[in-house]
């Protein structure tokens, strides 16, 4: 399959690291050279993300968008642990969240077309070979978090704002279903079943 680059996205408790777990040891087991990373990422830009999140900062929202920018910019272009660095030296790179999640999590109190814009617009900025959208009812996602958790993130707090950032991701998918790979799966089912249509989508991406 060589250097594909794939990325999946979900709301909060979706399931998508169990499911980047048993698709990269999958793909691992058939000789495929992958990487697994996500966003945000763990340089100094995401460290500061990663406090607004888990201390629920009141961080204006276009900045937030700038912020998550810039921590991809960084995990795109990084000269030796970067995706394009990685997509160079031919692996597949499996990436949890990536612009999607900016249009629709920071669209939710900004001009979403804006968020769009400058991350789209970046000539540095990558488009995926194929996004796959773990599609979980929010409250199921809100449960999970619930029960396994101790405490709520930033965009974990409620149902409802829950809904809306999904509705968001929907919005996003239909405005770019002439222009990008995207792939809705229906994950409110059994992992084994998820992870069938996962499998199904990375091969023929
Ligand atoms: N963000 C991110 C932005 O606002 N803008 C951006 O541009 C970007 C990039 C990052 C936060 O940052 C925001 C979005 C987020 O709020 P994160 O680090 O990606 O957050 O964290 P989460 O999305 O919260 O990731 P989690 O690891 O908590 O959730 P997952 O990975 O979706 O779910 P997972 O696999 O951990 O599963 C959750 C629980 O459900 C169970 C699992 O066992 C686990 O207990 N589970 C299932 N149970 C029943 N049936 C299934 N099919 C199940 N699948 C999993």
């Amino acid at each position: 399959m060589g250097n594909k680059f794939i990325v999946i996205e979900g709301l909060d408790g979706s399931g998508k690291s169990t499911q980047l777990k048993m698709l990269s040891e999958y793909l691992a087991q058939k000789g495929e050279k992958v990487y697994l990373t996500a966003e945000p990422q763990n340089y100094e830009t995401g460290a500061y993300i990663r406090r607004i999140l888990s201390e629920s900062l009141d961080r204006d929202m276009y900045l937030q968008a700038a912020l998550f920018l810039a921590d991809r910019l960084e995990h795109i272009t990084h000269p030796t642990l970067g995706i394009k660095k990685h997509l160079e030296d031919d692996e597949m790179v499996i990436c949890d969240r990536y612009y999607y999640s900016s249009f629709a999590y920071q669209g939710t109190a900004s001009d979403m077309n804006w968020v769009m814009d400058i991350n789209l617009k970046c000539p540095e900025i990558i488009k995926p070979d194929l996004c796959i959208f773990l599609d979980v009812n929010p409250k199921t996602c809100k449960e999970r978090i619930d029960t396994n958790r101790g405490s709520a993130e930033l965009y974990e707090k409620s149902t409802a704002l829950m809904e809306k950032i999904r509705q968001n991701f929907l919005d996003v998918f239909d405005k770019l279903k002439e222009s990008e790979n995207i792939k809705i799966i229906s994950a409110d089912r059994s992992i084994e079943e998820i992870q069938a249509d996962i499998r199904k989508a990375v091969e023929e991406a």
